[in-house]
C-alpha cells in the first residue's frame, strides 16, 4: 500500500506517471486539475467559480480544491492507496491535507518531486496541444504559452514552498523528470521495492 503526493511544474509528467501507477499498483488517482476540468465542462457552480482561474493558469482558491479532495478521499474504499496529483499546491492546502489524513488515520508515504528545468516544459505542453489538435480532441484551455507562463509562475511562487514542509517530515523523494516516460516510471517504481 502507498499513499503518494506528486509535485512538479506543469508538464513535468505527473499525470502521465499517475496513470501508470493506477494501472500497475491499483491506486486511487485524485487529480485536482482533472476534477476541476470535469466540473467546468459540466458547468457546475464549482466549475463556474474555477473556470477563469484555470483558463488563466492561476491557482483556484484553496477552499475549493480542499473541498474536492476531501470528497474524493472519502470515496477511497478498496484501493491499495491513493495518488494526489497536483494537490497540495500551497502551504494552506498541505496543512489541510495533514489534518484530513490524520482524521482518516491514513499515513502519507512519499512526496514525489518531479525535477525538470523550466525550459523543457513549453515543448511538452506544445506537443500535447498538437497531439490533441491532431486527434480532433479539445486542446486544454490552459495549454498555451501565456497560461503556461502563469502556471510556471504560480508553481515557483506557491508550490516550491512545500518542499521544506515535506522535507521536515522526511517524505520528499526527488526524481529526474527529464528522462523518458519509461525511465521516470522505473525511478518511481523503485520506491515500491523499499
Ligand atoms: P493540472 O491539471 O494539475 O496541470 P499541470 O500541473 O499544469 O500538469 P499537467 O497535467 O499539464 O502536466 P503533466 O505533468 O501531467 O492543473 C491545471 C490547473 O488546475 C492549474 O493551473 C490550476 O488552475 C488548477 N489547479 C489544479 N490543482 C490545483 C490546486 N491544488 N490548487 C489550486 N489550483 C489548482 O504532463 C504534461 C505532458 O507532458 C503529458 O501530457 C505528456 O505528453 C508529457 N510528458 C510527460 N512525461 C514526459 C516525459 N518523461 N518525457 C516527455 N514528455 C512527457
Amino acid at each position: 500500500m502507498a499513499n503518494l503526493v506528486l509535485i512538479g511544474a506543469p508538464g513535468a509528467g505527473k499525470g502521465t506517471q499517475a496513470e501508470r501507477l493506477v494501472r500497475d499498483h491499483g491506486l486511487l488517482h485524485i487529480s485536482t486539475g482533472d476534477l476541476l476540468r470535469r466540473a467546468i465542462a459540466a458547468g457546475t457552480p464549482l466549475g463556474q467559480k474555477a473556470k477563469a482561474a484555470v483558463d488563466d493558469g492561476k491557482l483556484v482558491p484553496d477552499e475549493v480544491v480542499i473541498g474536492l479532495v476531501n470528497e474524493s478521499l472519502s470515496q477511497k474504499t478498496d484501493a491499495q492507496g491513493f495518488i494526489l496529483d497536483g494537490f497540495p499546491r500551497t502551504l494552506e492546502q498541505a496543512t489541510a491535507l495533514e489534518v484530513l489524513l490524520e482524521e482518516m488515520s491514513e499515513p502519507l508515504h512519499h512526496v514525489i518531486v518531479f525535477e525538470i528545468p523550466i525550459v523543457s516544459l513549453a515543448d511538452r505542453i506544445a506537443q500535447r496541444a498538437a497531439q490533441s489538435r491532431g486527434s480532433g480532441a479539445d486542446v486544454r484551455s490552459d495549454d498555451n504559452a501565456e497560461a503556461l507562463s502563469r502556471r510556471v509562475d504560480e508553481f515557483a511562487r506557491a508550490t516550491v514552498a512545500l518542499l521544506p514542509f515535506y522535507d521536515q517530515r522526511n517524505l520528499v523523494r526527488r526524481i529526474d523528470a527529464t528522462q523518458s516516460i519509461e525511465d521516470v516510471a522505473t525511478q518511481i517504481g523503485s520506491l515500491f521495492a523499499k
